[in-house]
């Protein structure tokens, strides 16, 4: 062929920014990385499709005379379903075993995460470290009943205080036996209305040990033993309530112990918080014991002088993913984006280091880091990366802020490397966050009865609808941020309250719906009263993952409170999350489900190969625990199903007739003082 005529080479197939995110601050980015010729997550989703038959949930790979794969006919299953493995796995089985792996993995990475912080608590209470202190000692004495703890002592006939040190230890020994203990069950289960405790009794779920849990389905789902899908999915159960009700539950409160619980404050979201003239840290993962060194090193004055002396104007730090979430309810720091933004974090330029722990951390930030001066720096002894510009630095709780120091030091340093290739999309949103089930008491909460009267009050009136939690990832197979934001916006709009964690959160964030001014403009008008009353936001900043076991939490209280049905199942809430991806997302989604939450998914679930086992979920389970699976992809649609629900559980508790009625109640409006 004449060299004329020979087609020229193809260019490679890339993202349309406006499809791949709704987010400005995004498109600018992913339109920057193409200028710059570096691919990202969302030039990858174009180029590579994701395999059709694992998606449905029916390929195996559990031995070696697989993979197996059990495509369901083209005109659907007619008559019986004959499809099976060399073994003669139905394909219930391996959509179930596949699922509960799944479940596995995901209660394994928030359960490991738990006990890392259980491990340093043992470490507080033992005075091995000087670093970490105990900040929330009230949060200590509250919980410490579950653990079996005395909190006072009696002495010459009086009733004093026991000492906080020997609570602690207490509290942290007995703990970290919840992830290897011979008998019993988790005690935290307790916290659990007592209903929704009978149920778990019924169903023989209730977990014995963290660990215990999480290594059973492994056991379970090896070649040749669980071969009944009910069965595999009793212990689906079981672990996520090891994970919800265990390893998230306790990580959890002993963060808030070491590290504050959150009170709401004012911050800012989105790659616009990165600043050209400061050394620029982005912290990204999930665990907050460097980060939270990470914060008080950087705010120290020798580290401040130090950035000063090599020509930044301060230093700038920023979060990705749960670890912004932490550093966020805890201390305002500002997230730089949720976990689809990692790489465009870097290819701003001026990233002059990225910290990162565990989950979710994209092993490509190191080929991203190499086009630019970035120092990529892994720091945990179980997530490490192959590449070699990467930089090892192993956190040590016992020196933790000797550790924390020497990475701030380090992206001081890299300040001056920075090239001329630097672009901060201007985009930021201010937000309000760090609401828990304390804070929510405190706003939301009778000022007498100290509870959530005043929720379940606006609730049984019908100001507000329901409660929606809507958590999870963001996926880069589905518009960046889209579902989020519109199944949130929806069901404010029709007046359920939302409480978020996770990348949610910060999708939510940087949309301008963690501010009060949010509810005038996207509420519908009973939502819109309260929150204009109370001075709250609609949508509730909640924290990281591990931290939707406040959203447990939180809908106990509100089943304490009284006036909407004896367990979290007769509630009129639902759980959503629209972009998962995580098998963390499963975890959460079954221990929702096993706790009563009807719980829908977007995108796709990985079951849709096995229709029986998919009727299991989607309607079989909520006989069993009162909540059920759902899936649907368009966020309005998803939405709807959610307030339908909602709906439903009002007409129930005999409530639908008041939300009617308050609508278009004048003096009810008055007596709030909004008219
Ligand atoms: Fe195939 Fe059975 Fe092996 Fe799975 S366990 S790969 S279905 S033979
Ligand atoms: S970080 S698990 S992408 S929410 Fe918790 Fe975001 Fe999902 Fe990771």
């Amino acid at each position: 062929m004449a060299e004329a005529t020979k087609a020229p080479a193809k260019a490679p197939k890339l993202a349309d920014p406006m499809e791949a995110s709704i987010d400005v601050a995004t498109q600018e980015m992913i339109r920057r990385a193409q200028q710059l010729q570096i691919e990202t997550v969302f030039d990858r989703a174009v180029t590579m499709k994701p395999c059709a038959i694992g998606m449905q949930g029916i390929c195996c790979k559990n031995c070696a005379m697989g993979p197996c794969r059990l495509p369901l006919p083209k005109d659907g299953i007619q008559g019986e379903d004959t499809r099976k493995g060399l073994c003669g796995a139905t394909a219930n089985t391996i959509a179930a075993r596949n699922f509960i792996r799944m479940i596995a993995g995901g209660a394994a990475a928030h359960s490991d995460h738990g006990r890392g912080v259980a491990e340093t608590f043992l470490s507080v209470a033992r005075k091995e470290t000087e670093d970490y202190t105990i900040k929330d000692p009230a949060k200590l004495r509250a919980i410490a009943p579950y653990y079996g703890v005395e909190t006072t002592v009696e002495a010459d006939g009086e009733t004093l205080d026991r000492d906080i040190d020997e609570i602690a230890l207490a509290v942290a020994e007995s703990a970290i036996a919840e992830w290897g203990k011979n008998g019993g069950e988790l005690l935290y289960l307790d916290r659990a209305p007592k209903p929704l405790q009978e149920k778990w009794e019924a169903m023989g779920v209730k977990p014995r040990a963290i660990d215990r849990e999480i290594v059973e389905i492994m056991h379970r789902t090896h070649m040749g033993v669980d071969q009944d899908y009910k069965n595999l999915m009793k212990q689906g159960a079981r672990a996520s309530l090891a994970d919800g009700w265990g390893g998230s539950m306790i990580g959890t409160d002993l963060q808030d112990v070491m590290f504050g619980t959150p009170s709401p404050l004012q911050s800012e979201a989105n790659l616009g918080i990165m600043k050209e003239d400061h050394v620029n840290i982005i912290v990204h993962g999930h665990e907050p014991l460097l980060s939270e060194m990470i914060v008080a090193a950087s705010q120290s004055q020798e580290m401040l002088d130090y950035a000063k002396e090599k020509g930044a104007k301060g230093i700038q730090l920023g979060g990705i993913c749960c670890t912004a979430n932490e550093i966020l309810q805890r201390h305002g720091v500002p997230p730089a984006g949720t976990y689809l933004q990692q790489e465009l974090a870097i290819i701003t330029g001026a990233c002059d280091a990225m910290v990162v722990d565990v989950q979710c951390v994209f092993q490509n930030l190191a080929n991203v880091a190499k086009c630019f001066h970035t120092k990529l720096i892994t720091t945990h002894p179980i997530a490490k990366m192959e590449q070699e510009n990467v930089i090892h630095i192993e956190f040590d709780e016992h020196y933790a802020m000797q550790d924390a120091k020497r990475i701030v030091k380090m992206a001081i340093d890299n300040f001056q490397e920075r090239g001329a290739e630097i672009m901060i999309p201007r985009h930021k949103t201010k937000q309000i966050a760090g609401f828990g089930v304390e804070s929510i008491q405190y706003h939301l909460g009778g000022t007498f009865r100290g509870d959530y009267y005043t929720l379940n009050d606006n609730i049984i009136n019908g100001r507000i609808r329901g409660i929606a939690g809507v958590v999870g990832c963001n996926n880069a197979r589905t518009k960046h941020n889209d579902a989020h934001i519109k199944i949130i916006k929806e069901l404010i709009k029709n007046d359920v309250i939302v409480l978020t964690t996770g990348c949610s959160a910060i999708a939510a964030g940087m949309e301008g719906l963690l501010t009060p001014e949010a509810a005038g403009v996207h509420c519908g008008p009973g939502l819109a009263e309260v929150c204009e009353t109370v001075g709250i936001p609609p949508v509730l900043h909640l924290g990281s993952c591990v931290d939707n076991s406040r959203i447990l939490l939180a809908a106990t209280e509100v089943v304490k409170a009284g006036g909407l049905g004896d367990d979290i199942s007769d509630l009129p809430a639902a759980g959503s999350a629209p972009e998962w991806m995580s098998e963390k997302a499963i975890s959460i989604g079954q221990y929702f489900v096993s706790s009563g939450v009807y719980t829908v998914f977007g995108y796709h679930m990985p079951v849709e190969g096995a229709p029986v086992f998919k009727d299991y979920l989607y309607k079989d389970m909520e006989k069993m625990y009162g909540g059920k699976w759902d899936c649907e992809a368009d966020p309005i649609k998803h939405a709807h199903k959610m307030i339908a629900h909602i709906d439903k559980k009002r007409a129930a508790l005999g409530i639908d007739k008041a939300r009617e009625r308050v609508l278009m109640d004048m003096a009810d409006r008055q007596a709030l003082g909004m008219e």
